[in-house]
């Protein structure tokens, strides 16, 4: 039945038809082409990777005695111009080689009342947080935030700020690097909804990060656009509302979806084979949760590549609490409405546990 329904999608195939692929050829030729289409008809090209300097400050704060809150000052300098980002990194005290997550955030606020801290800290995971109106705003002036630092060409292919969104996660992850504190084999990035989607594209353009968790990304994230149902986003929502989070020349497939060169389960199988958890919510219909499943099975064949699993599932449609969870495409459908809850945390990370044990 999965089948059948991808068949009606078309999507194209990742293979570009090749029928008997290597690791090799994968990572070498066909990789490479993908990202250069999705960055060009979709994203637009990252920046320039600038050197931050750093300092950090001890936050007497400490969740309960349980934890170390360190704010994380980032001062990217380019062209003459400067931009300060504060950041926040809390990982449960005195430990090491700890899993972490760079979440991408909606909010500024520590503590995040809609983040379940303790929860992370308790499981053992460390987290380290920036928010996206402190990254860059999250609006269509490209001359502010870090954004405002690089020279925007008038091209087409001009980064959007999901770009933006996913560098500052490259950036943390540079940072992780130095610190004793996480284990370098275990730091994954997450986000929720338009985060959703830049987490996946940071996850999809470094390898570093070693599992993605896109929470409810939707359209122009983990969701393929062919047909999408009629009460979902698509295309020629998105780029009329939010055109600046893309590069210009994804307005040429509003409307037009079946032109696309690419589809979103390329984005999604450029992360193998690490790992990539892509969660749903029932009463989310806007996010097109059958289009995020069948994106996942799609692009689970590059696992198969590397001799992993990709997504192991049901043989139809994914239906109100089914979690699909146990392979390296993760998938799972809780019920409620569009957030990151607790409950998505927990799923994330009993899946981490399992993978990392
Ligand atoms: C919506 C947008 C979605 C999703 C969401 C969010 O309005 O259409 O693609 O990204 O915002 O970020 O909360």
């Amino acid at each position: 039945m999965i089948e059948k329904e991808l068949k009606k999608r078309n999507v194209p195939d990742l293979f570009f038809g090749e029928e008997s692929v290597s690791v090799d050829v994968w990572e070498n030729s066909i990789k490479p082409k993908w990202k250069d289409i999705l960055l060009t008809e979709e994203y637009g090209f990252f920046p320039t990777r600038l050197i931050p300097t750093i300092r950090t400050k001890l936050n007497a704060e400490t969740f309960s005695g349980k934890a170390t809150w360190e704010e994380v000052f980032f001062t990217f300098e380019n062209d003459g111009k400067t931009h300060e980002i504060k950041t926040n990194l809390i990982y449960p005290k005195d430990k090491t080689d700890l899993p972490f997550f760079i979440f991408l955030n909606f909010r500024p606020d520590v503590p995040d009342k809609a983040l379940p801290i303790d929860f992370i800290l308790d499981s053992g995971y460390g987290v380290f947080i920036a928010c996206r109106n402190d990254i860059t705003e999250d609006n269509g002036d490209f001359e502010s935030g870090l954004a405002g630092l690089f020279k925007r060409e008038q091209t087409n292919v001009e980064y959007g700020k999901l770009v933006i969104w996913a560098y500052m996660a490259m950036q943390m992850m540079d940072y992780l690097q130095t610190r004793a504190e996480p284990n370098k084999e275990k730091i994954g990035v997450i986000g929720h909804s338009r985060l959703g989607k830049a987490a996946l594209l940071a996850g999809a353009f470094d390898n570093r990060f070693s599992f993605v968790c896109a929470n409810e990304s939707g359209c122009s994230g983990a969701a393929l656009s062919r047909k999408g149902y009629e009460w979902a986003e698509k295309i020629e929502h998105i780029t009329a509302t939010f055109p600046y989070w893309f590069c210009n020349n994804y307005q040429k497939y509003a409307k037009n979806e079946d032109n696309l060169p690419f589809d979103q389960h390329a984005l999604i199988s450029l992360i193998a084979p690490r790992s990539v958890y892509v969660g749903g919510a029932v009463e989310d219909t806007w996010a097109d949760n059958d289009n995020q499943f069948l994106s996942c099975v799609a692009a689970s064949k590059v696992w198969e590549l590397y001799g992993k699993k990709g997504i192991v599932c049901l043989d139809r449609l994914p239906i109100e609490r089914d979690s699909f969870m146990d392979g390296n495409v993760g998938f799972f459908l809780r019920s409620g409405v569009h957030s990151l809850t607790l409950f998505d945390w927990e799923t994330y990370i009993k899946a981490l546990n399992k993978k990392f044990n």
